[in-house]
């Protein structure tokens, strides 16, 4: 029996644009993963979260589903457009009397929210009018935005976390396109991370100042990061294991730890990295009250034998990976995903010990971990997921490891409450607990959400 820490978080995760549908009801703007799901050939067979689960309107049997699993928090994200259709200025009240009603509801459950301000669905008017996030000014967008919902929310939300996986935004979105808003360029990833750290460091500075005495919450962003297993004992490619996770991690969590991106990326990346002000470096330094993590994977690193190549054949446009000079490489023995990651549990221990000691010992919270196996589309096989029992075993194990060689480790939410919008790939890749008719929406436990709720009620398995 491997038993957790008494006050051990026990959660599930979603996020808004690939669960809620209801997409042009209630009031709600568009946005920019409205219009590139629309743009043919983006995402599978030109799927798009329109209807999604209908959790807009399904959301009081899903917080049922959440009791009867007995998970302790849910995390979910605000629909930035819901909230505020053209991403500035009049508040759409019929969003925030959505969100009310589901937080109300969540608390009468005895299940603490825990909110994500923005899961990657920026309103598409600051994209048209303002070129999103590659405009300093959408910092200010972003900081008015938390402001209202720290303002409508905050007597009942007490954990915010402000970006979800900002290398996805920056990467995914501005790198190789994969993600709206589906541009590929080797310096706007930079700029769009550099706009989405200063936009974190402003929405937490408006929490700290004006609200987070009164309401007495906590606040934090949460970071993706795969690990990356050095190819040999070579001090060459023990060097490009950690240069690929500051590539990846130090990126985004050296801001806000440190008050600057890591050495090894101003040396290769150059001019192209924006610098930042004093003023911004030092709101950002200290600016996440726990480490949010969402881990998958793990892939081998070592040292190039030739120049690496980024996304895409376009030479001079790899952005990060042509940037950091990093082989990566799998173990063929290892088992895949779905998604085609491997399955790896004791990267997850890695990971998070590398986290500990770079970043001092910071709390931890493992905001999503979880996996897509094949054959789900059928509900027989989903409803027999043994396969993902395995995973979550595996890696729950890794966990505990984890807490026994010192790291805080404070909880851990599964990826996902249910199947839902997979973005690129749409309905065609299954991460849930509960299995979802997108036909008629209906949805039903799959043997791995029984499995997470004996763990979650024995804390632990
Ligand atoms: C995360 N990658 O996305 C997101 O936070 C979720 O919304 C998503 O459903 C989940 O993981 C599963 O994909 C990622 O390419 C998407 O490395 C892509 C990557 C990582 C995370």
């Amino acid at each position: 029996m491997k038993t957790f820490p008494e006050d051990f978080l026990w959660g599930t995760a979603t996020a808004a644009y690939q669960i809620e549908g209801a997409a042009a009801e209630g009031g709600r703007g568009p946005s920019i993963w409205d219009a590139f799901a629309m743009i043919p050939g983006r995402t599978f067979e030109g799927h798009s979260g329109i209807k999604a689960c209908d959790h807009y309107h399904r959301w009081e049997e899903d917080i049922a589903l959440m009791k009867e699993m007995g998970v302790g928090c849910y995390r979910f994200s605000i629909s930035w457009s819901r909230v505020q259709p053209d991403g500035k200025g009049e508040v759409n009240e019929e969003g925030i009397a959505f969100y009310n009603k589901l937080i109300d509801g969540l608390v009468e459950a005895g299940i603490t929210p825990w909110v994500t301000l923005f899961h990657w669905d920026l309103p598409l008017a600051l994209q048209m009018e303002h070129d999103g996030l590659l405009n300093p000014e959408i910092a200010n967008r972003f900081a008015d935005y938390a402001r209202i919902c720290f303002q409508r929310f905050g007597d009942r939300v007490k954990n915010w976390i402000t970006l979800n996986e900002p290398w996805c935004s920056s990467f995914l979105g501005h790198g190789n396109g994969y993600f709206a808003p589906g541009r590929t360029c080797n310096s706007e990833p930079y700029v769009a991370a550099h706009n989405l750290l200063r936009s974190h460091a402003y929405i937490v500075d408006a929490y700290r100042k004006e609200f987070q005495k009164e309401q007495g919450g906590v606040i934090g962003i949460t970071n993706n990061c795969d690990w990356r297993e050095p190819k040999s004992d070579r001090p060459e490619d023990v060097a490009a294991a950690h240069r690929a996770l500051e590539f990846f991690l130090g990126w985004f969590a050296d801001p806000v730890y440190f008050g600057d991106y890591p050495a090894s990326m101003r040396e290769r990346v150059g001019e192209r990295l924006p610098k930042f002000t004093a003023e911004d470096a030092r709101l950002l330094k200290g600016s996440s009250d726990f480490f949010g993590l969402n881990h998958y994977t793990t892939m081998i690193a070592s040292e190039p034998a030739e120049e690496v190549h980024g996304a895409g054949d376009i030479k001079g446009n790899g952005g990060m990976m042509e940037d950091q000079q990093v082989e990566l490489s799998e173990d063929p023995s290892w088992e895949k995903t779905h998604m085609d990651w491997n399955i790896v549990p004791w990267g997850c221990r890695k990971i998070l010990e590398w986290i500990d000691k770079r970043y001092g010992h910071p709390p931890i919270y493992i905001t999503e971990n979880g996996c897509a196996m094949p054959g789900e589309d059928d509900r027989e096989v989903a409803l027999n997921d043994t396969r993902r029992v395995e995973f979550l075993k595996g890696y729950l194990e890794a966990c505990h490891q984890a807490i026994e060689n010192g790291v805080d480790l404070r909880g851990y939410m599964c990826w996902s409450m249910m199947d839902n919008f997979e973005w690129a790939l749409g309905y065609s890749r299954r991460f849930g607990l509960h299995w979802v008719d997108f036909e008629t929406g209906e949805r039903q436990p799959k043997a791995s959400a029984k499995w997470y709720s004996a763990t979650v009620k024995a804390n632990g398995f």
